[in-house]
């Protein structure tokens, strides 16, 4: 090589690791200050100071690049910046994978989900529909090893004339069911006021997908010391969904389930779309168990064993799923709730007749 092309290239070399140094720098500041904003609340991104950068810079510049290219190449160091400042901001999220949180795993009587442990089910009616429905369908599932029972007692409806549920009447049925048949309560919570008595009667308490950003609820609830079961809006992004079980664990409450239950689409042979890509990047980005509804997702009998395979296959922590002892006369979901010969023949072909042990409850009666 022509020598005087060596000795330049040298001093390029020297050059690069100036820049590096100083980068890295700059890096380091930028860091500090985001630090500094994220304590004070304040945003990342200051437009304002960023056109100044570029002024002074432009206004500086003597050659040989152009102020455009200046301008680009600054832009881009401000944007690298900008993302270190944005993903440390996030390390410090209590949801957050980073800083190698374990697995949260969360604790319903002697049921855990989470962690490492076998996928859990919570199956029962969408509502509570009267005592012996519920005793009924208590005792069927408790017979197949179900541990986790489900049942509305206040039901959102989108039609303010149908069915609203049975409200403490219904959470006193599900509560005594639940006892008689050794079976764990969860139920929705539509209201910050009836935090009292869903506590009195409930052992998991759920936020249903209309609610999820109710953020009077979720400060409510975030307050107890139950687990919590948070469904994802129906239109919720990813983010969205995750900052509000931010909501949960910043009040004080370590017990957060997340529970994705299918998002609005432009498909109608569904009644919603199962994002089971949501269930990978929940586990991937947050420490929390991850639950899928088979039952609203899809809004079908005939899709709750492949889209059970599929949550399943992506990592969920647990299922949810409907279960009526006659579907055809329920008061809500009639579509996609399974009667009890169903539910056997999902079991089966789920795998998850392995996965349960039943236990003998004795029983006496009501
Ligand atoms: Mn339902």
């Amino acid at each position: 090589m022509e020598p005087k092309i060596r000795t330049l290239r040298d001093q390029i070399d020297v050059l690069n690791l100036e820049i590096l140094e100083k980068l890295s720098q700059r890096a380091a500041i930028a860091e500090a200050i985001g630090e500094l904003q994220t304590q004070t609340g304040s945003s990342h991104y200051d437009p304002v100071r960023e056109q100044e950068m570029l002024d002074t810079l432009t206004a500086a510049n003597e050659g040989p690049f152009s102020d455009a290219t200046v301008k680009s190449l600054f832009k881009q160091i401000f944007q690298a910046s900008m993302h270190l400042e944005v993903e440390q901001a996030k390390k410090s999220y209590l949801i957050s994978r980073a800083e190698d949180r374990p697995d949260t795993v969360v604790r319903v009587g002697e049921i855990e989900v989470g962690g490492n442990g076998s996928p859990v089910l919570i199956a029962g009616p969408c509502a509570i529909e009267s005592k012996e429905q519920v005793e009924f369908t208590a005792e069927r599932l408790a017979s197949r090893g179900v541990k986790l029972f489900r049942g509305g007692a206040y039901k959102p409806r989108t039609d303010p004339y149908s069915f609203q549920g049975l409200g403490v009447e219904g959470l006193r049925i599900g509560r005594e069911a639940c006892d008689r048949y050794g079976l764990k309560f969860v139920a929705e919570i539509m209201d910050a006021r009836d935090l009292a008595a869903c506590e009195e009667h409930v052992d998991v308490l759920q936020i249903g997908a209309r609610n999820m950003q109710n953020f009077t609820l979720l400060r409510a609830v975030g307050r107890s010391s139950k687990p919590v079961l948070l469904k994802r809006g129906l239109s919720a992004t990813i983010q969205e969904w995750v900052m509000a079980a931010e909501y949960l664990l910043y009040e004080g409450n370590p017990n957060v389930m997340l529970c994705e239950r299918g998002i609005r689409t432009y498909e109608p042979t569904t009644r919603n779309t199962l994002d089971v890509s949501a269930v990978a990047l929940a586990k991937q980005e947050t420490h929390l168990p991850v639950f899928v509804d088979v039952t609203h997702s899809g809004g079908r009998r005939d899709l709750l064993v492949p889209l059970t395979k599929a949550a399943l296959a992506v990592g969920a922590d647990g299922i949810m799923t409907e279960v009526h002892p006659n579907p055809a006369v329920a008061l809500s979901d009639q579509k996609q709730q399974m009667d009890f010969d169903t539910f056997d023949a999902y079991l089966e072909a789920t795998g998850y007749h392995k996965k349960l042990t039943p236990e003998r409850h004795e029983v006496y009666g009501f």
